[in-house]
């Protein structure tokens, strides 16, 4: 293994700490990990929320492959590869009722601001330049780009970059610990919180605004899962104002919650969507925004031979990442993946639930296959508690993730009951030692 670590700035990571007492990675295969000394680690967190149909497996392996052997790059301005084509048409399959136009990037962050670029772009084609104005929320998570960190709402991702990008307003979070701590799936109460969207508009003006953007479960911020009939009470303030409605389903989209995406479940359509990870089970980088087919019918006017849309990167869909796209439906579909969370939810809530009553455990949220067991923090020292938890289970065999002082959990969509009670009792012993 190799040994030295200096050069490598690692991103989001304490890097001091993590170079005096490294965690190296060397394997991974269906539930596991195993690292540099051989030591077998559960994924209780399908990678960094990607690793959806769990890893190493063999279609999307051999679709690599075989990809890398056939053509190892297409440019995809002004040309492209027929594997491109294939991927769209069968993500919009999956996609809800009228969004029938995918657009490839290679990330969640580069697609956050390829769709707040659609958004601006779709109201001036269509005479309404005005509208260049873009909301997100407190709490919320759109990657780590300029126009991402502007609607995010976590302040340490943006404190240290200046102005970030002007004309942007949030909402508030719709975390309500005192109302809804310890709901199982989505909480009764804050359906209200949406209309904050009223107060904004009512300060901007509606003829000034674009888009507002959120997570359908924010998932980075530690799984805030949306009060019932606060998305569709979203829906109904953009329709009335005329604002688009932009779904970042990143972590939501490919499985999740139980049907392909977020908005299925939750039965809210945006007029956009940003994927990423889930879309070729972390295996090759690739995002895409999902458009509604009005939006990309807008841009195409005027004479034939311009470009519509002045946006793109050198690696939208590449063939890897289209190949291993191809594989990744090819195996969700073989083994229903993308509605098995639904199927298991219940068995997941009880084991999550079940952490209710161990010692500083103040919340745990669930849905789908995602859950968030909040902690109350070690005084004076925030995120420490959570951090000690992750790195007890980490030593006793077990990955989760932790931000601030919330563990979360999102394992494979083929995880079975076994996996969740090593998670589970893992989690449990390392909450009491932390105590
Ligand atoms: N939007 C959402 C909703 C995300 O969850 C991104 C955009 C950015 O995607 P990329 O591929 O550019 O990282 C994400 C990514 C965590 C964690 O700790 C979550 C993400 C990434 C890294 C860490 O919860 N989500
Ligand atoms: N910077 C320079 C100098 C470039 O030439 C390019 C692409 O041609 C980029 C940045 C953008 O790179 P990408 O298309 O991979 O996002």
């Amino acid at each position: 293994m190799y040994k030295d670590l200096d050069a490598y700035w690692m991103p989001f990571t304490a890097n001091r700490q993590f170079k005096k007492s490294p965690r190296l990675l060397a394997r991974s295969s269906g539930m596991y990990y195993w690292d540099d000394k051989g030591r077998q680690i559960l994924d209780a967190v399908a990678g960094l929320w990607c690793v959806n149909a769990g890893h190493a497996r063999p279609r999307i392996v051999k679709a690599i492959q075989d990809q890398a052997a056939e053509m190892d790059f297409a440019p995809p301005f002004q040309m492209a590869h027929p594997k491109a084509f294939e991927l769209a048409d069968r993500v919009a399959k999956l996609a809800p009722e009228g969004m029938n136009k995918v657009f490839f990037t290679n990330s969640g962050s580069e697609s956050v601001e390829t769709a707040l670029k659609m958004a601006i772009a779709y109201h001036r084609v269509r005479g309404e330049g005005a509208r260049t104005r873009l909301i997100g929320r407190e709490r919320g998570y759109h990657g780590v780009n300029f126009g991402g960190i502007s609607v995010g709402g976590i302040v340490a991702n943006r404190k240290m970059f200046g102005t970030l990008l002007a004309g942007v307003d949030h909402i508030r979070h719709t975390h309500d610990l005192a109302r809804n701590a310890f709901s199982v799936g989505q909480p009764a109460h804050g359906a209200e919180f949406a209309d904050d969207l009223e107060r904004v508009i009512a300060l901007h003006d509606a003829s000034t605004i674009a888009a507002v953007i959120v997570e359908p479960i924010a998932g980075s911020t530690g799984v805030l899962i949306p009060p019932q009939g606060y998305l569709q009470r979203l829906r109904e303030i953009c329709d009335k104002h005329g604002i688009l409605l932009i779904f970042d389903e990143v972590i939501t989209g490919f499985g999740r919650t139980g049907q392909p995406f977020g908005s299925q479940t939750f039965g809210v359509t945006p007029d956009l969507m940003t994927v990423a990870k889930g879309i070729t089970n972390g295996c090759v980088p690739m995002g895409a925004v999902i458009a509604k087919d009005k939006i990309h019918d807008a841009f195409m006017n005027g004479p034939e031979h311009l470009i519509e849309f002045f946006h793109g990167y050198t690696y939208s869909s590449h063939p890897l990442a289209c190949a291993a796209g191809l594989g990744t439906l090819d195996t969700y579909a073989e083994e229903g993946l993308l509605t098995r969370a639904g199927q298991i939810a219940d068995d997941f809530a009880k084991a999550v639930h079940s952490l209710r009553g161990e010692p500083n455990v103040i919340d745990v949220r669930n849905f789908g296959l995602v859950s968030g067991i909040e902690l109350a923090p070690l005084p004076g020292e925030p995120s420490k508690r959570a951090f000690n938890v992750f790195l007890d289970c980490y030593d006793k065999g077990v990955m989760v993730r932790t931000t601030g002082d919330i563990v979360a959990l999102s394992p494979p969509l083929i995880v079975e009951h076994s996996h969740l009670e090593q998670i589970i009792e893992t989690l449990r012993g390392a909450l009491r030692r932390a105590a």
